[in-house]
């Protein structure tokens, strides 16, 4: 590939990976499995209504929130119609992959690159994420099958919320 026919790295909008998300159809079974079998720690636990799920955040460098490597996301569904009973409905009840999320620098100008590279963005805005997060999504059928979440993360470390 000649270096004109190349549009860019991936520098301006991805950071690393922030977290691979699983769908969950049990939580507790799920965090049992990742903490005791995997030896994953819990950082986190709570709800998020607006996307309808019971989350937990799992790392593997403790509780220092200002310097960790990916994490693990597990998400139970809080009722059927949310995106992840929906998914765990068509995977047969059993839980799998459900996302890949980047971290970013800074979730809108990710979101405008990547769209004016064709990707379809699932919002015109940021929405509410982990940690106090602002994230966006990419259409699964714009990224090659996989659904990728953007994650800006706070960058005050105060902004985190604690474990519930
Ligand atoms: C659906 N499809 C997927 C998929 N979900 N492909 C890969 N990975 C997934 N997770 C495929 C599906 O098999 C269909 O393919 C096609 O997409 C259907 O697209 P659709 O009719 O537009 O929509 P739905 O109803 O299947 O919903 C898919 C989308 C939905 C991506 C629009 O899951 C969504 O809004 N996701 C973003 C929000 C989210 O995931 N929230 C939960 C995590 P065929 O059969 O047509 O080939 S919350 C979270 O991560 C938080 C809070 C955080 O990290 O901070």
């Amino acid at each position: 590939m000649s270096e004109s026919s190349v549009v860019s790295d991936n520098q301006d909008i991805f950071l690393c990976v922030d977290h691979v998300g699983y769908a969950v159809p049990d939580m507790d079974a799920a965090i049992k499995l990742h903490t005791e079998v995997f030896g994953w720690h819990v950082v986190f636990r709570g709800k998020n209504e607006e996307q309808g799920v019971e989350e937990v955040m799992l790392a593997t460098n403790g509780h220092d929130v200002t310097d960790r490597d990916a994490e693990i996301q597990l998400l139970a569904p809080l009722n059927e119609e949310s995106t992840i009973g929906k998914w765990l409905a068509k995977n047969g009840g059993r839980g799998g992959i459900q996302q890949v999320a980047y971290r970013v620098a800074d979730v809108e100008k990710a979101a405008e690159i990547l769209a004016s590279r064709g990707v379809k963005m699932l919002y015109d805005a940021p929405r509410h994420g982990t940690y106090g997060s602002r994230i966006n999504f990419c259409h699964p059928k714009s990224t090659g099958g996989v659904l990728l979440e953007l994650v800006e993360r706070p960058a005050d470390p105060e902004g985190f919320m604690p474990i519930v």
